[in-house]
């Protein structure tokens, strides 16, 4: 057996500043994040409402997907995905220039995506879950949504459109 020597405990010394500078990376991603969260209230995008995806369409909202007009330029659109046909309920959307629409959608069957063009509004639509995102229609136009989550042999035919007059 040799003895240790001073040898055994030498570390190259970019091996160290990398050491180092993981540490301290590591060290500001956990801070960031907890005052992202803590602070500024930045949490993961969690589902708006839990529902049972046999029965939505039954009773409740969703009952009667559509445009509701809430007043004062706001709107609220009650959504429903389904791959037994390959649609959106409702199909199109009217609303004067200007409105902010809330959207609540909801799948009956499997995982669709919701994407609605010239917009920021792009959202997984699960079944048993009401994803929730609202737009300010602020130019005149048509706006698609179509699914961006392959849900069968007839998904490319899934779409729609808003129009603004
Ligand atoms: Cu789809």
């Amino acid at each position: 057996m040799t003895t240790p020597t001073t040898h055994d405990h030498w570390i190259d010394p970019y091996e160290k500043a990398w050491m180092v500078i993981s540490v301290v990376v590591l060290i500001g991603i956990m801070i960031a994040v907890t005052v992202a969260g803590f602070a500024f209230g930045i949490q993961a995008p969690s589902p708006y409402q839990r529902v049972d995806p046999n029965t939505v369409t039954q009773s409740g909202p969703f009952s009667k997907p559509g445009l509701t007009d809430l007043g004062g330029g706001q709107y609220e659109v009650y959504m429903i995905g389904t791959a037994s046909g390959w649609i959106w309920e409702p199909k199109e959307i009217r609303v004067p220039v200007g409105s902010r629409v809330t959207f609540y959608l909801t799948s009956k069957d499997v995982q669709h995506g919701f994407m609605l063009w010239n917009t920021n509004l792009n959202m997984m639509v699960l079944p048993g879950q009401v994803s929730k995102g609202s737009v300010t229609f602020e130019k005149p136009g048509e706006y698609p949504y179509v699914c961006h989550e392959y849900c069968g042999i007839g998904h490319q035919t899934m779409s729609g459109k808003v129009i603004v007059e």
